[in-house]
């Protein structure tokens, strides 16, 4: 059993989602956050456990930083969960996403190395590294294809987690996750942007939601449970890389459709290409319109997991569905926004 676990974003979605966990079966956890910057604690806050996690100051990118927390604290386990995980952003800032997401991945295992600790690793992998995917279902044995800055790094990351692991015998294991979204998701991604919008427009927003590539595949699940793999690569004694993922696809037209429907919408789709939008038939209101400026310069077109050996090996698989997840999610920002105004009404 771990006793004390350390988690880098723990501020993120699944960071908070994993702290909870955590907390609950009775582990110390130590949350740490960007030094110099107040944590943004709305999600640790909405959980209930912002005073159970014990936040402690770290720059990912300073390895003297990186290995005096490490050595001081000796915790039994580390989720490396930090990263500037928004892919677009990495197109633009493509040298912090590499220091961040590559460099910082080398500080928490040669920290860990120079410590001498036992101490059991986790890295945030992910499915983004596939890109243009090279076969279907992707697998653990699939090779990386990556097209964006965010995902060479997670891939050369990635590499680094194994090299440790092989050279030095270290505990240290990486998940390859595909798309896990929430009520707690980040605005910037493409299924909390439709909910959070789509919610504003039900209770009187007059703003059509501006998206990008609508054709988009994604196999989209529901993020508690993929945190909970998490939970079950990292303790375990054996150190691997595993896919999570549903093996279900939609696009994001169809996560939009969904939404629209929870919303209180009856969505139609007109037009082709630039030109497409979403309507709802009852009332005519443009509900979402394509803008070219959401289109990526190069974009992953679809993505569909095989989580086989996660389920043979650990036990673990997918619960919610996609429809379920959309439902949470619409209903979680309508709520927010009654709370907000006091009263709304679809
Ligand atoms: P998220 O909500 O965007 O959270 C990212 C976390 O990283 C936040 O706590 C953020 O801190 C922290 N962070 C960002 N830049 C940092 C920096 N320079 N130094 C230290 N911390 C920094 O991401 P998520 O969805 O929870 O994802 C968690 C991890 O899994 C990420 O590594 C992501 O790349 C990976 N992943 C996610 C998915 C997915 O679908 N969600 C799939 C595969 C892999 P602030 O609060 O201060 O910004
Ligand atoms: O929601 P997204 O921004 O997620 P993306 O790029 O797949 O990355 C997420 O999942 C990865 C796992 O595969 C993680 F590693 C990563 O950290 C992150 O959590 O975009 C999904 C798809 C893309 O094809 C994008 O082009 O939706 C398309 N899309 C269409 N319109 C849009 C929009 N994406 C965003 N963010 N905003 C739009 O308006």
């Amino acid at each position: 059993m771990m006793k004390k676990v350390l988690i880098t974003g723990v501020t993120g979605q699944d960071g908070a989602f994993l702290a909870k966990q955590l907390v609950e079966d009775g582990v110390e956890v130590y949350g740490a956050v960007r030094r110099g910057s107040t944590p943004k604690t709305g999600r640790l806050r909405e959980l209930n456990i912002l005073d159970k996690v014990n936040f402690i100051g770290l720059e990912l990118t300073e390895f003297a930083n990186v290995l005096k927390v490490v050595a001081d604290l000796r915790p039994d386990a580390i989720y490396n969960l930090a990263a500037q995980s928004f892919v677009a952003d990495s197109f633009q800032h493509p040298h912090l996403t590499t220091s961040i997401n590559y460099l910082g991945v080398l500080n928490i295992l040669e920290s860990v190395k120079t410590a001498g600790i036992d101490c059991n690793i986790y890295q945030a992998s992910t499915s983004e590294m596939y890109g243009d995917v090279l076969e279907d279902p992707q697998s653990e044995k699939t090779p990386f294809n990556p097209m964006s800055p965010y995902a060479v790094a997670k891939a050369a990351a990635h590499h680094l987690v194994v090299n440790y692991r092989v050279a030095y015998g270290m505990n240290a294991s990486n998940g390859i996750l595909f798309n896990h979204e929430s009520e707690l998701r980040g605005r910037e991604f493409v299924t909390r942007k439709i909910s959070s919008q789509i919610a504003e427009l039900a209770v009187g927003g007059n703003s059509a939601i501006q998206l990008g590539n609508l054709d988009s595949v994604r196999d989209w699940g529901y993020a508690p449970e993929y945190v909970a793999g998490m939970r079950l690569i990292n303790e375990s004694s054996v150190a691997d890389d595993f896919v999570i993922a549903t093996n279900q696809v939609k696009t994001v037209r169809d996560f939009l459709s969904y939404a629209a429907v929870v919303a209180g919408f009856d969505p139609i789709f007109e037009g082709q290409g630039i030109n497409e939008k979403c309507l709802c038939r009852k009332s005519n209101r443009v509900i979402a319109e394509v803008n070219k400026r959401f289109f990526r310069p190069s974009d992953v077109a679809y993505l569909r997991g095989d989580y086989t050996k996660i389920n043979e090996v650990l036990g673990w698989s997918p619960e919610t569905s996609v429809e379920k997840m959309v439902e949470i999610m619409v209903n979680a920002d309508l709520n927010r926004l009654k709370a907000r105004s006091g009263s709304w009404d679809v």
